[in-house]
């Protein structure tokens, strides 16, 4: 039996991770929330929740002492282009945030996953193939906050013992949550485009490759970690996990296949742009299949046609 906090558990991930976490333990699962983004539907009434604001130590501490919790998902964050635009905003959520989080899981021994991001790499990293370990030298303050991150995270695990544990995820796609304010949204946002029968407008430029992992590989990876054999892991913080990489043409031209007529046009936003350049055009995830197990289900068709069939069912 497991007692999970989420902290962040309305947001893209947190809201599919929270209602597979509860069909997966025994246990209570708290979706942690912040006011103005309360759980609902489903959400609210499969279990518990508490409000728990990352930047607030007390209530991280509050809801684990309540609920008796053993493992925390720290899943509060704001994604790459926000964060540019507000950097010390994205500075005290993304490690002020986990620094909250990594003190009260020390005090009160508790495991804690926090992902990580292919924006956790940058200038000078090589651009095929990213090795697990490698240069990661963002200039973004996304990337900056992911690479302290680790560190802050590996950190915790060898100077206190806290089982800390964390993937680089992808842009993560899916038709559940939207995500905001990320450079890889395109491609969650031209499939419902594609199922709205509306031309997609792209802002990230033909060519441009980018990894990417259908959201119900990236929720099992977020599972599978925490569960791995601690014996085995030779790394923690942070795991390089691949599926898939495209550029927008490529995306453009499998949903044309199942929908000849949908249409889309480049109008290139130089923020999301740059930061997209920026950043690896495919990472090599080999320690995680060796450390953990590690393998991805979902490719661009099988994603596609998942992703069309639902978005349609809901669009109509
Ligand atoms: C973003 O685009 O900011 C995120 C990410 C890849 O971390 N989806």
């Amino acid at each position: 039996m497991k007692n999970i906090l989420i902290i962040g558990a309305t947001g893209q991930i947190g809201s599919e991770l929270t209602m597979l976490l509860r069909k997966h333990y025994q246990g209570n699962v708290v979706a942690g929330y912040i006011t103005g983004a309360e759980p609902k539907g489903e959400l609210k009434d499969s279990g518990p929740s508490a409000l728990v604001d990352i930047t607030n130590p007390q209530q991280i501490a509050d809801a684990v002492d309540q609920f008796n919790i053993d493992t925390i998902y720290n899943l509060a964050a704001i994604l790459s282009a926000v964060a540019e635009k507000k950097p010390q905003l994205a500075w005290k959520i993304g490690l002020g945030g986990l620094y909250n989080t990594l003190e009260v899981a020390r005090e009160k021994h508790c495991a804690v996953f926090t992902p990580s991001s292919i924006g956790s790499f940058g200038g000078g990293t090589p651009k095929d193939k990213t090795p697990q370990d490698t240069i990661q030298r963002p200039k973004t303050m996304y990337g900056v906050t992911k690479v302290a991150g680790e560190l802050l995270s590996d950190y915790y695990f060898t100077r206190f013992g806290v089982d800390t544990r964390s993937v680089r995820f992808p842009g993560l796609i899916s038709y559940v949550t939207p995500p905001g304010g990320g450079t890889t949204d395109y491609a969650v946002d031209i499939y419902y485009a594609a199922a709205k029968k509306e031309k997609f407008i792209c802002p990230i430029a033909q060519g441009t490759y980018m990894d990417m992992m259908y959201m119900p590989d990236a929720l099992r990876a977020a599972i599978e970690i925490m569960e791995a054999n601690p014996d085995k892991l030779i790394h923690r913080n942070s795991f390089n996990i691949a599926s898939m990489s495209f550029e927008p043409d490529t995306i453009y031209k499998k949903i044309k296949e199942y929908r000849p007529d949908f249409e889309m046009e480049y109008q290139v936003d130089p923020l999301r742009q740059a930061i997209a350049e920026s950043w690896p055009n495919s990472l090599d995830d080999t320690c995680a299949r060796e450390e953990w197990g590690w393998l991805p289900k979902y490719d661009l068709d099988a994603m596609t046609r998942d992703m069309l069939e639902k978005l349609e069912k809901r669009f109509g």
